[in-house]
């Protein structure tokens, strides 16, 4: 008996088989997903809403300690990628919550970190054996590597968004964590050293970087919102941005992390934003206003504290009924690094 001839189809299915048995696959099947003409990861525009967000991160307080938790968070997570703690393809982020008297003890880990106050004055983060007053529209660094612990001794509950750049750490494969083995580190220097050291437009006059982050630690709203009011007394809003400022390593002029880019902008009551996009997915949270942001075909319509994401190179117009100011994050850093950032402003 001759044997059963195999057709054409055939012999590729034994022929893919083979390869799969020998950690081999054909480009040519994967090719066209895998080099896309332009981003392609699903990514999708979100909002989550304050109030929401505090009544569910509220209930947390009372079914978790911050013991058991190690951090009280509750992620953000695109709903592309459920399950895999990621807001965008490459950051990561979530609402924390400090209830009066608790404390978060003190790790460190190679992922960094930025935090944004959205309520309660007066908790603490300390970063580096220096320890920073928290206050609405607070602007928080913990670089990678750094020992950090909160602390709440107010008699209110403070809540913060974290951004980390969890998902790209993972990327790499360079996760490293652990433990101080106390709950506060050590306490090196007074209250507002750095920002005194490193942020008041001078620097130690020997001062060598140490790191790739900035050496200021916090950001404090106070004097951003303080710039962009002059800004905005002194001219027109860009088309496209509004008053729209990067945080900056005041070292190096570069972004405030080597991972994650921070910004803070002013829409002026009335604002109606050109079409924008790039390729930096970004993380946009309200500290005082409210608006409308067009992302694509949709409309989110946003309120102080709320949060909301942007895909990769999706048109963006910002609209702002009254005065406005939003914080941002994004992985442009990186981006820009690496050559990969691009951006287009329409008319
Ligand atoms: C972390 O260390 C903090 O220190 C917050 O507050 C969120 C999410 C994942 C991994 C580490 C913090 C985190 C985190």
């Amino acid at each position: 008996m001759p044997p059963t001839p195999i057709d054409a189809v055939d012999k590729r299915q034994d022929f893919y088989r083979r390869l799969g048995e020998n950690a081999l696959s054909p480009l040519w099947l994967s090719l066209a997903a895998l080099v896309t003409p332009q981003p392609s990861s699903g990514c999708r525009a979100r909002l989550w809403r304050y109030p929401e967000l505090r009544a569910l991160l509220m209930e947390a307080g009372e079914l978790v300690s911050v013991e058991e938790a190690e951090r009280r968070v509750l992620v953000l997570e695109n709903p592309a990628f459920a399950g895999q703690s990621r807001v965008t393809t490459s950051l990561y982020a979530g609402l924390q919550l400090v209830m009066p008297g608790e404390r978060a003890r003190s790790h460190r880990h190679t992922q960094s970190a930025l935090r944004f106050v959205l309520e309660g004055t007066g908790a603490y983060t300390a970063v580096d054996g220096e320890r920073t007053t928290m206050h609405p529209g607070d602007f928080i660094i913990t670089p990678s590597w750094q020992w950090h612990d909160h602390g709440n001794d107010t008699d209110d509950p403070v809540i913060w968004l974290d951004g980390l750049d969890i998902p790209l750490v993972q990327a790499l494969d360079a996760s490293f964590a652990e433990h101080l083995g106390v709950v506060e580190q050590p306490v090196s220097r007074p209250t507002g050293d750095s920002l005194a050291r490193y942020g008041a437009n001078l620097l130690p006059v020997d001062h060598r970087p140490t790191g790739l982050a900035s050496p200021i630690f916090s950001y404090p709203y106070s004097r951003t919102r303080e710039a962009l009011e002059t800004l905005r007394r002194n001219g027109d809003p860009d088309a496209w941005h509004g008053h729209k400022m990067r945080f900056v390593n005041p070292v190096t002029g570069g972004f405030a992390m080597p991972t994650i880019g921070t910004f803070m902008q002013l829409l002026p009551a009335g604002f109606d934003g050109r079409p924008y996009r790039c390729t930096d997915a970004t993380v946009y949270t309200a500290i005082e206003g409210e608006g409308r942001t067009q992302v694509g075909d949709q409309t989110i319509e946003w309120s102080a504290r709320d949060v909301f994401v942007v895909p990769s190179w999706s048109p963006v117009r910002h609209h702002a009924s009254g005065d406005a100011v939003l914080f941002s994050f994004s992985d442009r850093p990186v981006q820009q690094a690496t050559g990969l950032f691009r951006e287009e402003r329409s008319p």
